[in-house]
């Protein structure tokens, strides 16, 4: 992508990681191969040394992946990114890039359920400690450092209570503590929240999500904010394997090509949804960035460029109630993930949440009748009629 001119993160989107090539094809080709053949013996040997550029093997370099990871770090504005097999994928090898056993991390309370998990259970195998913390509060986060704290992992909006945490305060207290700030951004995407200009180190996401947008991709994504981290980065993903393949790293790239209308269809939509789901008797709470009732309002209107797809909220009838309006709805599927075209409906703490234990999820404020709706792109008259419908039989 040649520009005079900085270009808009709209035609970012749509030109990013998209290079001429041989034939002139507006979309490049898939390069579905898992190796490269060498020219001679040196060629190979120089390749391996680095005394020459090219490509080997998929696991370590392939110009579909690039392409994508490419796109995905000039909408972040990063250095580089590194495709992963899943969101998951990401968590762990950019955790494994940073950290050393007998290392300590500050991880937001309210994160995607397996990435808790993943640092309860798996971590104290490797001497990690993790203190889970309400990032929402700067002095929490603060009393939790340790001498031996290296990354403060924060996921905002918290998946799925819809808490904010202040990636500005929470980057300069990493920093002055010579910690590194991860921002998991899954739930904004590079359009909605931009973690860099707000001094955030590494960004994570599941692309499974809004970067992909269409509900048929599981693939995660580093971005690293400077070429001095990036080679440790690489090293550790190409080590452990977790690599995104060729197809769905073209699955991904096209996806992103609508991602900054797709996200402005989000905003509005759920906008409409939550105020709807708000004034409505049956609804005790609604958690929606975008409505002056949300915990961080003021926060959200200054570090997000708009609320998300994303809204959690909790009946008068509690969990029965909950569990009859998810049976109920028609158009929004009783499915997990989030991020896609249509919209999705589920329980936290049955579903995304139950690998957390019940005392996790209630450190977390995930209550039993915690409802998580990923608002889609449909028309909003129609996902409201559903959720209407549901509602009326509660
Ligand atoms: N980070 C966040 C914020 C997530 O929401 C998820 C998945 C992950 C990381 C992990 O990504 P994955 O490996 O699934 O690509 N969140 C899910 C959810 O809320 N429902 O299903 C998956």
């Amino acid at each position: 992508m040649k520009s005079t001119h900085p270009m808009h993160i709209e035609t970012i989107a749509v030109h990013a990681g998209i290079e001429e090539n041989e034939f002139g094809a507006v979309v490049p080709p898939i390069y579905q191969t898992s190796t490269f053949k060498f020219r001679d013996a040196d060629h190979g040997a120089n390749l391996f040394s680095g005394k020459e550029d090219g490509y080997i093997y998929t696991r370590m370099r392939n110009p579909t992946v690039e392409a994508m990871e490419n796109s995905v770090a000039m909408l972040e504005g990063g250095y580089k990114a590194l495709g992963c097999g899943s969101g998951m994928a990401a968590v762990h090898t950019a955790l494994a890039a940073m950290l050393s056993s007998g290392d300590h991390i500050i991880c937001s309370e309210s994160v995607y359920g397996a990435t808790a998990t993943l640092l309860s259970t798996i971590g104290p195998k490797y001497q990690i400690e993790t203190s889970f913390v309400d990032t929402s509060d700067l002095d929490a986060i603060r009393a939790a450092l340790r001498p031996n704290t290296k990354v403060i992992l924060v996921e905002t909006p918290g998946n799925p209570t819809i808490v904010i945490s202040d990636i500005a305060g929470a980057a300069d207290i990493a920093h002055a503590h010579g910690a590194l700030l991860m921002v998991d951004n899954t739930f904004m995407s590079p359009v909605l929240q931009r973690p860099f200009d707000l001094g955030a180190d590494v960004i994570i996401h599941s692309m499974t999500k809004f970067l992909n947008g269409h509900a048929d991709v599981v693939a995660g994504i580093i971005i690293v904010k400077t070429a001095e981290m990036y080679p440790a980065f690489r090293k550790t993903l190409n080590l452990l394997g977790g690599v995104i393949d060729p197809f769905n790293s073209f699955l991904v790239h096209r996806g992103i090509k609508t991602l900054a209308i797709r996200m402005e269809r989000h905003n509005e939509n759920a906008m409409k949804v939550a105020a709807y789901l708000e004034q409505h008797p049956k609804v005790k709470q609604v958690y929606y960035p975008g409505l002056p009732s949300h915990p961080q309002y003021a926060l959200a209107q200054k570090q997000m460029l708009g609320p998300g797809g994303m809204i959690a909220f909790e009946l008068h009838g509690g969990l029965e109630a909950g569990k009859t309006m998810m049976n109920a709805v028609t158009l929004c599927a009783l499915a997990v993930s989030l991020g896609g075209v249509e919209s999705l409906i589920q329980h936290p703490a049955s579903m995304t949440h139950a690998t957390m234990t019940r005392e996790q999820r209630e450190q977390a404020k995930i209550t039993d009748g915690l409802v998580r709706l990923s608002v889609g792109i449909e028309a909003p008259d129609d996902i409201i009629a559903d959720l209407d419908a549901a509602l009326a039989l509660c």
